[in-house]
């Protein structure tokens, strides 16, 4: 695309706000500090270290259970309208399950946080769930549990009660995706349990039905005193079919739908993607299963379910190509064989720190294009976006990223016609990157892992960011 002759075509519109995001378990620390209970990540490094490379925790983290103040600072250094950050559950309820004691001093901490961040005139936007389930509703089964829907529940109206004052943007959970398949079917995320095919299915479904409760729950008894918005966070990579063949673009669209469909779907449209639905139920059948693997909402429940959402919200990083592949063993159950599409990388693309993120700008275009078409443009919030590195203050290839995907998004939104309101990028720290610890970094500032200071230092692409930020715009030349 040639952009030289229009300098208004690099330019965000007036309306548009950035934001910067951390995630309560990436960040916080204090793990066992003023009453938090355990939860589920506390819990596998503690009891499993080498699950995590290097044995790293997040007992303290970044700290900033202690260093809020100095986090706000940064962000107000970053000139950011907003920030995302996510509530820690057993902080709240130590015990996690419904109808059991609020901590005190954990309501406190958030409050503050939260306070500090309006005093500087940043905009609070809060995830109530990014992936650290309370270790004793684990121990009751977790998410495939359908009695998750109650201490959600639970747990929701609390923070709505003791918070709702002061949050108008709500999330209800961060990447569901990576809890169920992740957690409960490949292994690679806490509880790190394998149950392919089955266990991740049911986890969906329960995470769903406590979305929408949730949402109903706002919508019923503290929307209107309160006004604010609510919504859930889902992520997707690309795909791009690998050839112009039908089958491959076929190939495509069914990983998608398998993908931000899965959760998409039964919240913004109605139900399971018929794709899924059809390929679970037939493959079920074959494997001798008495009902689907994958499990059915009542007509009620789906009508419960649709609509709940104020805005759409996605985590975007990468792209993969995906290739239309033959039918193989039916005995296999799991979610990769319901699925059946061959993905994989373009060797040309890219690396980053993290082996599944490359970098792939015109991704990003085209996912927010596919969200606006299959669900009727809504408004889009884009909740994550970034990269990884080794570490460093000078971070050029970090720039580089944050130009190229913004450029890419500012396209979608001036020329494409695509409702795109916010971009948050992740991270606004270098933080516990979950089973990678803390090798692989995602900071616009840098932290010092090794002192007790925890000492944050500015990296160069966060002022680059602070300068799109102020200018609304991707080039020095525009306006
Ligand atoms: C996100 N993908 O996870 C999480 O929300 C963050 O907590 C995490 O730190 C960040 O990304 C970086 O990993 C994702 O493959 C992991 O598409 C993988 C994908 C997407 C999101």
């Amino acid at each position: 695309l040639d952009k030289s002759n229009s300098t208004s075509k690099n330019k965000f519109p007036d309306y548009f706000k950035f934001g910067a995001a951390t995630a309560s378990y990436q960040v916080e620390g204090a793990w066992n500090e003023d009453g938090k209970g355990e939860n589920i990540w506390d819990h596998i490094t503690h009891t499993n270290p080498t699950y995590v490379e290097n044995e790293d925790n997040g007992d303290v983290a970044c700290d900033s259970y202690h260093k809020y103040k100095e986090d706000v600072a940064m962000l107000k250094d970053l000139g950011v309208d907003y920030y995302r950050f996510s509530l820690s559950w057993s902080r709240i309820l130590p015990y996690g399950v419904a109808g059991s004691p609020v901590n005190k001093l954990g309501i406190e901490y958030y409050r503050n946080l939260t306070q500090e961040l309006l005093d500087n005139g940043i905009e609070p936007m809060v995830t109530l769930f990014h992936w650290d389930t309370p270790e004793p509703l684990q121990e009751l089964g977790g998410w495939p549990n359908p009695e998750m829907e109650e201490h959600y529940a639970y747990y929701a109206r609390t923070v709505f009660e003791q918070l709702g004052d002061l949050v108008k943007i709500w999330l209800t959970f961060n990447e569901p995706k990576q809890t169920c398949l992740e957690g409960y079917g490949k292994g690679v995320k806490a509880p790190a349990f394998t149950t392919t095919g089955m266990a991740d299915y049911k986890c969906t479904h329960t995470l769903i039905k406590s979305h929408a409760k949730a949402y109903h729950i706002y919508d019923e008894e503290f929307k209107s005193k309160q006004g604010g918005r609510v919504g859930m966070v889902i992520d997707t990579v690309w795909f791009e079919p690998a050839s112009g063949s039908e089958k491959d673009a076929e190939a495509a669209e069914r990983a998608i739908q398998f993908t931000y469909g899965w959760y998409g779907n039964p919240i913004i449209l109605e139900n399971y993607p018929q794709v899924m639905i059809d390929r679970i139920d037939e493959r079920s059948k074959q494997q001798g299963f008495a009902q689907s693997r994958l499990p059915k909402f009542s007509e009620e429940e789906v009508n419960y379910i649709k609509g709940t959402y104020d805005f759409v919200a996605l985590n975007m990083y990468t792209a993969n190509y995906a290739e239309w592949k033959e039918e193989t063993d039916i005995s296999d159950v799991g979610y990769d064989s319901d699925l059946n599409v061959h993905l994989f990388m373009d060797d040309s693309w890219e690396e980053s720190a993290s082996s599944w993120l490359r970098v792939v700008p015109w991704g990003l275009r085209k996912t927010v294009n596919w969200l606006s078409k299959t669900y009727n443009n809504p408004e889009i919030f884009i909740t994550e976006n970034g990269v990884s590195d080794r570490g460093g203050i000078d971070d050029p290839q970090r720039i580089n990223f944050y130009r190229e995907y913004l450029s890419n998004l500012v396209d979608a939104i001036v020329e494409d016609g695509v409702n795109v309101t916010r971009y948050t990028a992740w991270s606004l720290m270098d933080n516990f990157e979950w089973g990678s610890g803390y090798s692989e970094k995602f900071g616009l500032y840098s932290v010092d892992f090794s002192s007790p200071e925890r000492t944050r230092t500015k990296k160069a692409s966060a002022d680059y960011y602070s300068q799109v930020i102020s200018t609304r715009c991707l080039v020095d030349s525009c306006e």
